[in-house]
């Protein structure tokens, strides 16, 4: 895919809201990856995110972005935790700074590095304001990151608007992969209130109540990780979460309107 921010632009505008998998390679068993992704796919999902924060094998994350992307026509979009996190099969990179992280390498640093492969790959890059809330989460432990209480909307909004003034395209609130507090709908709103670029929600999120509150408050995009390995494909608990992501955007949209 060419213009993967374009698409994910449409998408968003056609929607109202969208929904991101995240797959962890390391997570993921690969006899799996094929029918989960092919599913999600039929299912509505608009982007497979691959990462995690401990990805470590770039040859294990190649074969992965392979392997999904042989099976699938929706962009596969890399969601890189470190120079590791680089695979040059994917249609598109979160070029993603740690905004709030108390160790530069994870602000810019690891971008400079970064870079140089990026362009010599010719991919598409996302740039992205990451925000990590709450305390305990590994991307917290990993990124060393200086995280915003749940109950601080003002400080993510006042980092959220940083973004969109640094020429950021989107913003990220992240309360880490399997968090038992997802990032709550008053933050979200706060945060959206202020902001003119595209949203992106995750972390913890696993019931329609969660993702609908999320998507109600003004998240754009709604990424889901962990969900997949709770079995809810077989028990469709992630076609309902789609459902509800659906129709809570078609209901933004119609507010819009008014
Ligand atoms: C993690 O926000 C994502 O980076 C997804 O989190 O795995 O908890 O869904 P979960």
């Amino acid at each position: 895919m060419r213009n993967v921010e374009q698409y994910l632009l449409d998408k968003i505008r056609q929607n109202g809201s969208i929904h991101f998998t995240l797959i962890d390679p390391e997570e993921m068993i690969s006899s799996k990856i094929v029918d989960i992704v092919e599913y999600l796919e039929m299912a509505g999902t608009t982007a497979i995110m691959v990462g995690g924060s401990t990805v470590a094998s770039i040859s294990q994350l190649d074969d992965i972005v392979k392997l999904i992307k042989g099976n699938i026509k929706i962009p596969v979009i890399l969601f890189p935790n470190n120079l590791t996190g680089i695979s040059k099969f994917a249609d598109a990179i979160l070029f993603m700074s740690l905004l709030n992280s108390n160790n530069p390498y994870f602000i810019t640093g690891v971008q400079a590095l970064g870079a140089p492969l990026i362009k010599q790959y010719g991919m598409e890059s996302l740039s992205l304001g990451y925000i990590i809330i709450g305390e305990g989460s590994t991307a917290a432990y990993i990124g060393q990151a200086h995280s915003i209480p749940h109950d601080k909307s003002e400080v993510a909004a006042s980092y959220a608007l940083a973004a969109q003034y640094l020429g950021m395209h989107f913003v990220y609130l992240e309360a880490g992969s399997g968090s038992k507090k997802p990032v709550n709908a008053e933050m979200v709103a706060m945060v959206k209130q202020n902001l003119e670029i595209p949203l992106i929600v995750g972390g913890g999120i696993r019931t329609e109540a969660e993702a609908r509150a999320v998507v109600e408050a003004g998240a754009d995009i709604v990424v889901t990780g962990n969900l997949l390995e709770e079995d809810t494909v077989a028990d469709r608990r992630i076609d309902r979460i789609l459902a509800v992501i659906r129709e809570a955007g078609k209901k933004r949209i119609k507010e819009n309107c008014h």
